[in-house]
């Protein structure tokens, strides 16, 4: 009788990889967000086939392509409707989502508020480059007022929305905050984010050499939050009205239940349509 025991399957980040080449412009933050996501991934020793990996519309939502997971690339602003769907119907998979500021805090915005308010179990990965990428330059809600293009000469003059801010207000459970240029704190953020229960709220400084060059600044700009992640949502707010947009690290952990209805229907989508036709 063999009583040899098979060894445990061990992932590696490349595991988390696909064989698709991302196409994003040489240099461009979310080659390492991509990095992070694949170690963050391989830290918590996710099986692939348990894990959803969930996007919108972007040159950032193409990440579930490169990764080998289970993946959506859905429709522009609804990635927190698809990642709370399949939360919903799967609670056994690990769900991140992942995207940029337009997807995410524009025509997004809405899922954005409610998914934090709803506290579903999952990772919502924010590639912030601060403009849309895919459809050439224009400014986003996170935008700087004065930044100045051939699309916004003069730039905007409109208050860029604070996504922390707002995260914390609806009601997300942990909010961090990395910069691309760091890829394995990147992938501890991410790690912590999963493994946190409720809604988890990643924001990643990801810069846009194209056309944000200016961004390349960004890596001396970012440092390490001086205080540690508090779980008193007024500190945050307090900490978070007032940071400079370029702290990095948890800058809040709360303990809110997670929201995770369970399904009791057994009618098959015939039987609820007719019911619904009636
Ligand atoms: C309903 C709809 N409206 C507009 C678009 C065009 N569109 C595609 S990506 C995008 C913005 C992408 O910006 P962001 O989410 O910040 O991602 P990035 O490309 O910077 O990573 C827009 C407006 C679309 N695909 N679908
Ligand atoms: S346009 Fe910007 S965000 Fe898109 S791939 Fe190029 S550098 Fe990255």
């Amino acid at each position: 009788m063999n009583t040899a025991v098979a060894p445990a399957t061990y992932f590696q980040a490349r595991d988390y990889k696909s064989e698709v080449k991302p196409v994003w412009c040489p240099g461009c933050g979310d080659f390492s967000v991509l990095m992070a996501i694949t170690k963050a991934f391989a830290e918590l020793q996710l099986a692939p086939e348990k894990t959803a990996v969930i996007s919108g519309i972007g040159c950032s939502s193409r990440i579930p392509a490169y990764t080998n997971c289970y993946g959506f690339h859905g429709v522009h602003g609804r990635a927190l409707a698809l990642g709370t769907g399949v939360k919903i119907a799967r609670p056994d998979l690990t769900v991140v989502v992942a995207g940029g500021d337009g997807d995410g805090f524009s025509i997004g915005g809405n899922h954005f508020l409610h998914a934090c308010r709803r506290n579903v179990d999952m990772t919502y990965v924010v590639m912030d480059n601060r403009v849309y990428g895919m459809t050439k330059g224009q400014p986003s809600p996170t935008t700087e007022p004065d930044w100045d293009s051939a699309l916004t000469p003069g730039g905007t003059g409109l208050r860029p929305f604070n996504p922390l801010v707002i995260a914390l207000a609806s009601g997300a459970n942990f909010i961090a905050r990395g910069f691309a240029g760091d890829p394995n704190a990147c992938a501890s953020l991410i790690a912590e984010g999963v493994r946190h229960p409720g809604f988890s709220f990643v924001e990643i400084l990801s810069p846009c050499v194209t056309f944000r060059p200016d961004q390349r600044d960004w890596k001396s700009a970012v440092h390490p939050a001086p205080v540690k992640a508090t779980d008193d949502a007024a500190r945050a707010a307090k900490r978070l009205m007032t940071d400079d947009g370029f702290n990095t690290g948890v800058l809040y952990a709360g303990s809110r239940a997670p929201f995770q209805p369970s399904f009791s229907t057994t009618k098959t989508v015939a039987e609820l349509e007719e019911a619904f036709a009636s």
